[in-house]
């Protein structure tokens, strides 16, 4: 097994003052930060998708990037592939990778086949797992490019197709625990419609419950004791997705009951796709018990389709780390790059410089979401303004003492209650969210 990326070595961390674009400037694997280290903090993940399969191609033009890794057998592909990968992660110090099935290993022309190739390369996967302790965040299966699901997988209108995607996903629940993955993902691109003039909307969604339900109990069955993750996202590739956002998905596992095995992998592309910020969908994950793990992306607010951009915007990387350490930080997720570099950058140092690119801004956001925390101003002007709910009649509503009368006889008594409200002063905690974010 060669080198792939000859004269790249391990990208070390330089510090802020570093010229050399392949050193991290804020990434230090062992620095402690808010109790953990940056490493157990950020816990980043490659994605074997963009990474090591996408080469820039899209509806108006062929790849223009080289992602054959130097063989054209896909059997043989698929084992360069793991090789580029394993030195990619060790040269990026990053510990976990996710991956869907036919990332990992194409389709040959039986099911039966394509599982038996797969396990060649679970089999060596897990052989460059123990030399290297390469770990797997999340594993999911690939139940959207093939024209079978054309018209969806769990919700397809044909059983069989329900029954071939739910084989797939069975094989691919195996593999994640072959390779001793914590999270198992439902992305359901493809779980939704174009027109509900031929859609049964009902049994659909009923439908994508009861796969979901088998694949708890299969995973359960199978010793996978991790975390089954839905990401939503609204549209793209279909009109309208199922799992258009975090309260959507929400609804749909309490309204199933799988909300007890069920947690959400929050990709900030999505989130704005939805028309929501990263903060926003976190938040609500993370007051609801559902927060999980991250798909780490940007879009371009020019663009409203799914530009899986490297993360560059601290900003929001200071924002979703706020929410991240607020929900007492990562259990069985991580920070996965669900990204890819651009069309343009398309040779093997751009890889680099894409990774060093996003973990260096969730590095930096890390560093000032522990900030706000240390700093407090922010937590005491939000515990302050709700400060009416901790005594008296605020105390009161929460504790159920008092229903519509005794409002209304409060009401009388107080009269007017403007003098009660206080300014939301948002432009000053903008203004001293800039002060900690550039005070570092
Ligand atoms: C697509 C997307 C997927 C999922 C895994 O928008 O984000 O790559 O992360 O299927
Ligand atoms: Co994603």
């Amino acid at each position: 097994m060669g080198e792939f990326f000859k004269g790249i070595g391990k990208i070390r961390y330089a510090g802020k003052n570093s010229t050399d674009p392949l050193t991290f400037k804020y990434y230090d694997p062992d620095e402690v930060i808010g109790g953990k280290t940056m490493r157990e903090q950020l816990r980043f993940a490659l994605s074997w998708w963009h990474t090591m399969g996408g080469d820039g191609t899209d509806m108006f033009g062929v790849g223009t990037a080289d992602k054959s890794w130097g063989e054209s057998d896909p059997a043989a592909r698929a084992k360069a592939k793991v090789d580029a990968a394993f030195e990619i992660m060790d040269k990026l110090s990053i510990e976990f990778f996710c991956f869907h099935d036919r990332d990992l290993s194409p389709e040959y022309g039986s099911l039966a086949e394509t599982n038996d190739r797969l396990d060649e390369i679970t089999d060596y996967i897990v052989k460059k797992q123990a030399e290297t302790g390469m770990k797997c965040l999340w594993g999911t299966a690939k139940c959207f490019d093939h024209p079978r699901y054309m018209h969806g997988a769990g919700t397809s209108p044909s059983a069989d197709v329900f029954a071939y995607a739910a084989a797939q996903i069975k094989k691919a629940i195996e593999a994640t625990v072959k390779l001793g993955g914590s999270g198992y993902v439902f992305w359901g691109g493809r779980e939704g419609y174009e027109t509900l003039l031929n859609t049964n909307m009902g049994l659909e969604l009923d439908n994508m419950a009861r796969l979901m339900r088998m694949a708890v109990e299969y995973g359960r069955s199978i010793g996978f004791n991790g975390d089954f993750y839905i990401e939503p996202k609204p549209k793209e590739p279909t009109k309208h997705q199922y799992d258009f956002d975090t309260a959507t998905v929400l609804g749909f596992l309490r309204k199933y009951g799988l909300d007890k095995d069920f947690k959400m992998n929050i990709e900030a592309n999505h989130a704005t796709l939805a028309q929501h910020t990263f903060q926003h969908e976190l938040r609500v994950a993370r007051d609801n018990g559902f927060f999980g793990s991250i798909d780490a992306n940007q879009g371009d607010p020019l663009l409203g389709w799914d530009t899986d951009q490297f993360p560059t915007n601290v900003y929001d990387a200071a924002l979703c780390m706020y929410e991240v350490l607020k929900a007492g930080g990562f259990t069985n997720g991580g920070l996965n790059f669900d990204s890819k570099a651009r069309r343009g950058s398309f040779t093997p140092e751009d890889i680099f410089h894409s990774y060093i690119a996003g973990m260096d801004t969730f590095a930096l956001g890390l560093r000032i979401a522990q900030k706000m925390i240390d700093d407090g101003r922010i937590d005491k002007f939000v515990a302050d303004r709700y400060a009416s709910w901790n005594t008296g009649i605020g105390k009161d509503i929460i504790d159920g003492k008092v229903g519509f009368a005794e409002l209304e006889k409060y009401a009388l008594e107080k009269g007017e209650v403007t003098s009660s409200l206080t300014s939301g002063r948002q432009e000053m905690l903008e203004s001293i969210m800039n002060n900690i974010m550039f005070s570092l």
